[in-house]
């Protein structure tokens, strides 16, 4: 299952010696929190619906550093960007302490992964702190990507907050002879994150007052890093709220360079240009989904997550071989994945989302795959 690869000296550091040397802003953050919240369990968070999504989430956040989503197989995701379902996930992963995850597999040529990622209803790059990517179409997509992320990241870099105030008192419902002056007031409108239109009002004595359009716009810049979005956490862990800041605001890749499906075509050849390609891109990219370790440069430090991972019921022993799912899919323990292969994060879906207490399931798995990496880094 794990090819015979050479151990790389980074299998034994612990996830903090790892964040101190990785340059990746988010792969920082990410080894940090996992040192912190003592998990490298991510949940694959295949529902299906948003609401479903969101009571989940709030249940198993605690254990988990990431939550994986395939947004495209959710009914009822709201696309609001304020308050839609992304927004919602945000919420929630500043109250556990998580990254979001979206699992979209993008893999076509450059313009359109492009617009894949940051444009149409869902606008990934708002919400999505990783993605990942298929290499199949060639390096291009890795680039684009890339140069998608920086853009989307320039332009957040000083997030707009525009408030908008309009005078004198008319009515609470419009005239149609109003309707002029609304919309002239409303021309005014700057569209930004924090929009407030004051309610119009009348004067007491019934008399719909005069309109003098009295359009106040201000516009502010503020830095993304605002201690502003430390108030949001209201709720959750008060040890990660003490001790944990707000994830940086950069975005990372992971690229598919290993399956874990039966017959799959992803030849060692695909997987060295992976390989190659992560390191030209090591701004970006975070490391990889794959079922091993492909750290093999001395300069190496990707970050690995590997799906197909099954532990064997409460109080049994953990055995060789789990069965597939009869639909491709292999699992593997993650005393396997994590303690041989040297992968670091497992990725686990169906198993605790029907399990009959997800929530205690997200427990177990954590610490299975916690166990998994003391023993291969010798904590
Ligand atoms: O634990 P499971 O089998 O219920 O869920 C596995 C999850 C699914 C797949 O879309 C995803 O992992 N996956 C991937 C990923 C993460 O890219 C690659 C792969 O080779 N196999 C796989 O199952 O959400």
């Amino acid at each position: 299952m794990c090819a015979d690869r050479p151990k790389h000296p980074i299998l034994k550091a612990s996830f903090v010696e790892r964040a101190n040397s990785t340059s990746h802003p988010l792969s920082n953050y990410l080894l940090r929190l996992m040192e912190l919240k003592q998990s490298n369990l991510c949940l694959s968070a295949d529902v299906t619906s948003a609401r479903e999504l969101l009571h989940l989430v709030d249940k198993v956040g605690p254990s988990i550093v990431i939550l994986k989503t395939h947004y495209d197989t959710l009914a009822g995701w709201d696309y609001d960007p304020q308050t839609g379902t992304g927004a919602k996930l945000g919420s929630l992963a500043r109250k556990h302490g998580f990254l979001i995850f979206e699992d979209r597999k993008f893999g076509d040529i450059g313009h359109t992964v492009q617009m894949q990622y940051t444009a149409g209803s869902a606008r990934i790059v708002d919400w999505a702190h990783i993605v990942n990517a298929n290499m199949i179409p060639g390096k291009a997509t890795v680039q684009a990507l890339a140069e998608a992320a920086t853009k989307w990241r320039s332009r957040v870099n000083y997030e707009v907050k525009t408030s908008i105030s309009v005078g004198i008192p008319v009515s609470n419902v419009f005239d149609e002879e109003d309707e002029t002056e609304s919309n002239e007031a409303s021309e005014h409108l700057i569209m930004g994150d924090m929009l407030t239109l004051g309610p119009y009002s009348r004067d007491n004595d019934g008399r719909k007052g005069s309109i003098v359009s009295v359009t106040t716009v201000t516009q502010s810049f503020e830095p993304v890093d605002s201690p502003r979005f430390g108030s949001q956490i209201d709720e959750g862990d008060e040890l990660l709220h003490t001790k944990f800041e707000e994830p940086p605001s950069e975005r990372g890749l992971l690229i598919l360079a290993q399956m874990a499906g039966t017959g799959n075509f992803m030849s060692e050849e695909y997987t060295q240009a992976c390989i190659e390609t992560a390191r030209e891109h090591k701004s970006f990219v975070m490391g990889f989904v794959s079922h091993e370790s492909l750290n093999s440069a001395p300069a190496d430090s990707f970050i690995h997550m590997t799906p197909g991972c099954q532990l064997p019921p409460e109080g049994e022993e953990e055995n060789e071989t789990v069965e597939g799912d009869g639909l491709g899919q292999n699992y593997n323990t993650p005393t396997k994945l994590v303690g041989l292969c040297g992968t670091d994060i497992i990725m686990v879906g169906r198993d605790i989302i029907k399990a009959g207490d997800p929530q205690a399931e997200a427990a177990r798995y954590r610490d299975g795959a916690w166990t998994a990496y003391q023993r291969r880094s010798n904590q």
